[in-house]
């Protein structure tokens, strides 16, 4: 079966963005006169949770903060926290519309290879769409978000990674079979969610996962534009090809 799409993850995969959503997070959190500063050392813990609103509930629901805090914040906590991760968003398009994100090595040129070529291309994230609408827009222009067919992102799905729904609605939205694609990843969390929808991943590490374990991968690189040498192409949609018919 030859490769019909590829299915991108978001964060630390098209971009490196984690460093922007912890400056995003910290400035929300100052905004709300909340003591919390999450530095890097605290922040790659915090990744394990995927999902903004998850990630803080978990930050809150082990401990990290004195009870004072919770107290200033609205008495109903689920909607303390979606406040919150409002703010967040918001500083989040604000700092990807300053210019503070582009897209890794290889990635743009595999989207013009892929689009010039037939080959369809879709989301699937954690992340809001606005932050996906932000990255794409600031990193390729006006008519970025139109390059994938389908996004499926964030809160569209009942469970986040590492539950495979989010590549699932990827799959029925592009009404393809898992076999005729193939998954881009940066995480182990990413890499499992990819795995239970039955596709084939390759990784590509990123800052906030370089530790992390990827078994299961069909390749693992440092850097996409590393694939044509790894494979023997001359391209990279012809060495994700090449990955594709060799799983
Ligand atoms: C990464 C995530 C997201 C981001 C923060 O998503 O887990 O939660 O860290 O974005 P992916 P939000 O790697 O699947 O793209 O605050 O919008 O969740
Ligand atoms: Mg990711």
């Amino acid at each position: 079966m030859s490769l019909e799409a590829i299915i991108f993850d978001v964060d630390g995969t098209l971009s490196e963005t984690e460093e922007v959503h912890r400056a995003a997070f910290n400035r929300a959190f100052r905004d709300a006169n909340l003591s919390w500063h999450w530095d890097q050392a605290l922040y790659v813990r915090l990744l394990s949770v995927t999902g903004g609103k998850e990630r803080i509930r978990h930050f809150i629901d082990t401990g990290g903060i004195d009870p004072a805090a919770l107290r200033s914040l609205d008495e109903d906590l689920n909607w303390a926290i979606a406040t919150l991760h409002s703010s967040k968003t918001a500083h989040y398009g604000r700092l990807t519309a300053q210019g503070a994100l582009q897209l890794r090595p290889g990635f743009e040129t595999l989207l013009d290879e892929a689009r010039a070529n037939g080959v369809r291309l879709a989301i699937a994230t954690t992340t809001s769409l606005p932050n996906i609408e932000a990255l794409l827009h600031s990193a390729l222009g006006p008519q970025g978000a139109g390059c994938f067919e389908v996004i499926a992102a964030g809160d569209s799905v009942a469970r986040k990674k590492p539950a495979p729904d989010i590549y699932l609605s990827a799959l029925e939205q592009l009404g393809l079979s898992p076999g005729v694609c193939l998954a881009l990843e940066d995480s182990n969390n990413g890499l499992r969610a990819a795995l239970g929808a039955g596709l084939a991943t390759l990784v590509v590490r990123s800052a906030y996962t370089r530790e992390q374990d990827f078994h299961g991968a069909a390749l693992v690189l440092d850097e996409l534009e590393q694939a044509p040498r790894a494979l023997g192409t001359a391209s990279i949609l012809a060495a994700l090809r090449e990955l594709h018919r060799s799983q």
